[in-house]
């Protein structure tokens, strides 16, 4: 209990936060939940933890384990109606809408796109999340991942390769080609992301690395496919049919309203993100940037990721809702996001 009470004095004393954990967790909600535990043993001060510690957060919370978006509903629920700007929490079944997708490559000069990335966000539903997990249920984890993971034919067949005995010279190599992750990230690191790091972590690839798979990165898995320039269809339709087949073959948590379950309640519904490098120099450097984005329901990122700045004008753009509408609605409004995006940059040129 001295825990989250020295947490919540921390937020209370945080004057300049922002973050939707200070504006929804009230002194009654705070006294409500304080005491509470899931079936998992997650605490409210495993949840906002990272929040506290952090006060430039923009979200402040994560959920400490599929349970705690049950037990600690009264908070989230208003964190996630009020990041994903919707009224009801009624997500609907997912619809990848495969038989609409016809559109062609967004950019068929490849002058503009450097490369296209959809992923997805998938958890165990009998695993809880970084907070409350063990290094013998992580360990557990990555076993039974892998071992599903190993049936994967065709375009999908690919090899596991753990961090543990990765060396240092590889994995920044994979890194810095925007294939791997890192533990560099200061808000997963106090929500306990990075614990007996580097154990049970790992990445599985195709030879082509077109289709990959994060295991126990921020979420227990990460379904990503990628590739260079602007087709779209083709990383989407691949992502679909991988989804498709982790689906029959592992039991992921979801909940009515909520759709798929991810650590992070900005990632959970869809759990879709799709984006492309792409290079914007003019449209970048113009003071409406921020609101032409914000406009479209996108979002523009560093090319290192969340958190990290552009190199050479080329910007991270992708669709910004993931709760609230379909697979195939976030993929179209990724694309008209981008292609406004293009239009917008050759108007200016
Ligand atoms: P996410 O939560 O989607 O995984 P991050 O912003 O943390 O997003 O990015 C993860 C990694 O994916 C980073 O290395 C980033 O450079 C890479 N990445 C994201 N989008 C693209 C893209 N369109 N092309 C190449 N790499 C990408
Ligand atoms: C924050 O609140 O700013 C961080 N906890 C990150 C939130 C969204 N990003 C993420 O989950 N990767």
């Amino acid at each position: 209990m001295a825990d989250v009470e020295a947490l919540w004095k921390k937020l209370q004393g945080a004057a300049n936060c922002k973050s939707l954990l200070k504006k929804h967790l009230t002194p009654d909600l705070f006294t409500k939940l304080k005491g509470l535990k899931t079936k998992f043993g997650g605490t409210l001060a495993d949840c906002i933890r990272s929040g506290c510690e952090n006060p430039d957060s923009g979200v402040g919370i994560y959920a400490c384990d599929p349970d705690g978006y049950t037990v600690f509903a009264p908070v989230l629920d208003a964190v996630i109606k009020d990041y994903h700007k919707v009224d009801k929490l009624n997500h609907p079944t997912p619809n990848f809408g495969k038989e609409k997708i016809t559109f062609p490559n967004l950019d068929p000069s490849g002058e503009m796109i450097v490369s296209t990335r959809v992923r997805v966000g998938r958890s165990h539903d009998s695993y809880g999340f970084p907070p409350v997990i063990t290094k013998e249920d992580r360990v557990n984890m990555e076993k039974i991942t892998v071992a599903a993971l190993s049936t994967l034919e065709g375009p999908l067949k690919g090899t596991y390769y753990p961090l543990t005995g990765m060396s240092k010279e590889v994995q920044k190599q994979l890194t810095d080609d925007h294939f791997l992750f890192n533990d560099s990230d200061r808000f997963l690191k106090a929500a306990s992301g990075y614990d007996d790091w580097p154990t049970g972590r790992g990445i599985f690839h195709t030879p082509d690395k077109k289709f990959l798979v994060w295991v126990n990165e921020e979420d227990h898995l990460r379904l990503i496919s990628m590739q260079q320039g602007g087709d779209l269809k083709e990383v989407y339709l691949r992502l679909v049919s991988a989804i498709e087949t982790m689906e029959k073959k592992l039991s992921f948590a979801k909940r009515d309203g909520l759709g798929y379950l991810t650590f992070c309640p900005s990632n959970l519904g869809t759990t879709l993100r799709a984006s492309v490098h792409i290079k914007i120099p003019k449209l970048a450097a113009t003071p409406e940037f921020k609101e032409f984005c914000d406009k479209l329901n996108i979002q523009a990122r560093g090319i290192h990721g969340e958190h990290t700045e552009s190199v050479g004008g080329v910007y991270d753009i992708s669709n910004k809702r993931r709760l609230g509408l379909s697979e195939f609605d976030a993929i179209m409004e990724m694309k008209n996001g981008v292609e406004a995006v293009i239009k917008k940059e050759k108007e200016l040129s």
